[in-house]
């Protein structure tokens, strides 16, 4: 479906201002982090990374057009330092969206990172904790190189 999409927009001159690094995809199961990267790993290419203020849009998008208005999984949480699921590092990675007096390490135990609301902003949670979650499919992901196919227009 998203091939025969992709073309209609080529055809159309469309495919700049749809084509974004990261296509994002809301998922409404609820799973702990380590289960929704799994989730995402197996279906799409990763638990969501977010690299700029035009992803955070994109991303608040994707999880208001589905009707949701609260916590979801991203792909960042901290060994040590904050790292992306996909182990990305380069441009953006460093990029963040933290809400005021984020993150706190409530306990010692807040490892992984949500986003809370319709705001965008992002908090750190306990990785044990059910919620729906964002995975992306994108041009970045050296796990399935065979999606840059979708992305020859970015
Ligand atoms: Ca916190």
């Amino acid at each position: 479906m998203e091939r025969i999409l992709l073309v209609v927009f080529s055809l159309s001159g469309w495919v700049i201002s749809t084509c974004h690094p990261h296509q994002y995809y809301y998922v409404s199961d609820l799973k702990t982090w380590t289960e929704a990267q799994t989730h995402c790993r197996q279906t799409y290419t990763d638990l969501a990374t977010i690299e700029n203020t035009e992803e955070v849009n994109q991303f608040i998008n994707t999880v208001s057009s589905a009707g949701y208005n609260s916590e979801v999984w991203i792909g960042l949480y901290s060994q040590i330092n904050w790292t992306w699921s996909d182990g990305y590092t380069g441009s953006g990675a460093e990029y963040r969206n933290w809400k005021t007096n984020q993150p706190d390490f409530i306990s010692a135990a807040q490892y992984c990172v949500n986003i809370g609301n319709a705001t965008g902003f992002w908090w750190d949670d306990n990785c044990f904790l059910d919620y729906p979650f964002i995975c992306y499919r994108g041009k970045f992901s050296t796990r399935r190189e065979k999606m840059y196919e979708f992305y020859d227009g970015c």
